[in-house]
């Protein structure tokens, strides 16, 4: 029995690993889930190469920390603070399955940014597929206020990402295998200013963004301003944890990335399903002994008091007798 048992086995994986894997490109994540987490904090060593149009050579500091978090419109926030050379901003960000994104922005120099709930900006994506080469993924729209001199006008933004490579980095934290995306972030004001941020950011998804490079210009109709400048990271209090690194498991039925002996219980329970039309098109129709008792094979396995091999055994064993006695 147990050699029969085997021989199932092996023919029930060989059979799965002939299915082609989804059409496309592998999906790797970019931020695990620890990203929120309150106390997280990142420092990095800034250098600043151009400033308002000017080569420069300026060394500074930079800090990111969550501090809290909150509810906005509906959505759960955490607060994010921005700590730079040039200025402090408290970011108040929220994460959705598939983004990162923004719903309010503070900074220290009187500029507040309200998102539109119908249109928050998503900033980053949790996945990037190594095919996607200037992807739109983002779109926002919000009202800004300027305290003084009180001034307020609107703001729309585009997001965009390319997959570029993976790829082994050491910065003076240490060594870090990244994955490497650009960034491009679009935005047009109502007074005539636009401007984009191009951005360069090698990631651990462990971790967190390891090391930047970051180009901002924006305009009028009268003058263009651009800066530039590159950011490492120097210490971090993360605590690295597990993540699930592609997404592209098409047999992951309950999303848990792996495939195990739960994911073909899942597949059970749709055992003889049939939509064709009419039914009688489907040649077997289903049997109630059988599904009666695949459903008790999978009640079976969802027990986590036995090992998965018992599971295995035992529902081998009810499927083999009700497919008998459907047979005869
Ligand atoms: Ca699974």
């Amino acid at each position: 029995m147990r050699k029969r048992n085997l021989t199932i086995w092996v023919i029930a994986v060989t059979s799965l690993a002939l299915i082609p894997s989804i059409a496309g490109g592998d999906e790797y994540r970019l931020f695990g889930e620890y990203f929120q987490t309150v106390g997280n904090q990142w420092q990095y060593d800034m250098h600043i190469y151009l400033l308002d149009n000017n080569p420069v050579n300026l060394w500074g500091t930079a800090s990111l920390a969550i501090t809290g978090t909150g509810n906005i419109a509906g959505y759960d926030t955490f607060i994010m603070d921005v700590n730079a050379p040039w200025g402090y901003a408290q970011r108040n960000l929220s994460v959705t399955p598939e983004y990162i994104i923004e719903i309010a922005n503070d900074n220290d120099q009187g500029i507040h940014r309200v998102f539109s709930n119908n249109d928050p900006l998503e900033i980053y994506p949790i996945w990037v597929d190594d095919t996607d080469n200037n992807r739109l993924f983002g779109h926002g729209h919000y009202q800004v206020t300027l305290d003084s001199p009180p001034m307020n006008w609107t703001e729309t933004h585009d997001s965009y990402i390319t997959y570029l490579r993976q790829e082994t980095v050491t910065v003076p934290t240490g060594t870090f295998e990244c994955i490497v995306v650009f960034l491009k972030w679009d935005w047009t004001d109502s007074d005539n200013w636009s401007g984009y941020t191009e951005e360069t950011n090698w990631i651990d998804p462990h971790l967190g963004i390891i090391k930047g490079d970051t180009l901002e210009y924006y305009w009028d109709t009268v003058s263009g301003h651009s800066s530039a400048y590159t950011w490492e990271l120097t210490s971090t209090n993360v605590a690295p944890q597990p993540f699930c690194k592609v997404r592209s498991l098409p047999m992951d039925f309950n999303g848990d990335c792996k495939v195990n002996l739960f994911d073909f219980a899942l597949f059970a329970r749709s055992w003889m399903d049939c939509q064709l039309d009419p039914p009688s098109a489907s040649g077997n129709s289903p049997n109630p002994t059988t599904l009666l008792l695949l459903s008790l094979g999978v009640c079976l396995l969802m027990r986590g008091s036995v090992t998965e091999r018992k599971v295995y055994d035992r529902c081998w064993l009810i499927g083999k007798y009700s497919e008998t006695k459907r047979t005869k």
